[in-house]
């Protein structure tokens, strides 16, 4: 499987930028073994990031690829997809990308269904900027921006997606890593809009300041924390208290954007054909 994969990664842009312990080396693992699974043309897949610790790992990867501006990489993909639908997109995102300054381009992603992969790196944080609080930090978890820890509720991301439209929606960990790489898989066979959060440990931003341990300890509170979907399915609230669900959420059937938008033009260009021959 390693040989089949490493010809996914720019060998020539590592060591890579990350901090020691940080889960994004994991993610991408998942990622690119994810590509070897789909058996990914190099041609023809597009991967596109925005700004991050997390997005940075697009200049790792042996595709066209782009790394665009902080909360945009959504509206880059889309724009690609549109004039080239044929192309396999992937996005990589951040937290904060994703669902701060890129929330509006995530939800009206999701509520178009263009057929985009979304992987979503959360580690709860503002890792790049050195630890404000995001979108997705815990309640009461502590930040640059929040240091006696955030009033604010966070988003539930995979709530947030189904609800905007994504037909494939997915939570994985870097501690269940075989499994993320199977949903990130499964994400990309689907046709629609397909969103995966992979949880990933920041111990230099996020568990320093919460008092989460290193790296490898962040590993075995993922590992204690996700519970597969189908157990979560049948505990009762009180005992999901502070736990998530991990695996497939959501999965649906429904138009998808770039089917439409090709119809559309095909049913004008006859419309405009017919009325110059008539
Ligand atoms: C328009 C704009 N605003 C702010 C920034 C500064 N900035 C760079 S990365 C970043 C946060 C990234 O956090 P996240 O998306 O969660 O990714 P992580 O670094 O944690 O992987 C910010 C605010 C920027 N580059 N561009």
């Amino acid at each position: 499987m390693q040989n089949k994969v490493n010809k996914y990664l720019r060998s020539e842009m590592l060591p890579h930028i990350w901090c020691p312990g940080c889960g994004n080396g994991i993610v991408l693992g998942a990622l690119t073994r994810a590509f070897g699974l789909l058996d990914c043309d190099q041609d023809n897949t597009v991967v596109v990031s925005g700004i991050g610790c997390s997005s940075r790992a697009s200049g790792y990867l042996d595709f066209s690829t782009l790394h665009t501006t902080h909360g945009r990489a959504l509206a880059f993909a889309t724009g690609i997809k549109l004039a080239r639908p044929e192309l396999k997109v992937f996005v990589i995102m951040g937290d904060g990308d994703s669902t701060g300054i890129g929330g509006n381009h995530f939800i009206h992603a999701a509520r178009r269904n263009i057929d985009l992969t979304a992987i979503i790196f959360n580690n709860s944080i503002y890792g790049m900027t050195g630890g404000q609080s995001s979108p997705l930090s815990p309640l009461n978890s502590k930040a640059t921006t929040a240091p006696q820890g955030t009033l604010e509720r966070p988003f539930d991301l995979p709530e947030l997606a189904r609800a905007a439209g994504a037909t494939y929606v997915a939570r994985g960990t870097t501690y269940h890593a075989n499994m993320l790489t199977q949903l990130i898989k499964n994400g990309a066979d689907h046709k629609g809009f397909s969103v995966v959060e992979a949880i990933t440990a920041c111990p230099i931003s996020y568990g320093r300041r919460n008092k989460m341990g290193n790296g490898y300890d962040m590993l075995l509170w993922q590992k204690e924390h996700g519970i597969p979907v189908e157990r979560a399915r049948k505990l009762e609230p009180s005992e999901m208290e502070g736990k998530f669900a991990i695996g497939e959420l959501h999965k649906s059937d429904a138009p998808e954007f770039t089917d439409i938008y090709e119809r559309f033009i095909d049913e004008k260009q006859i419309n405009h054909r017919e009325a110059k021959k008539a």
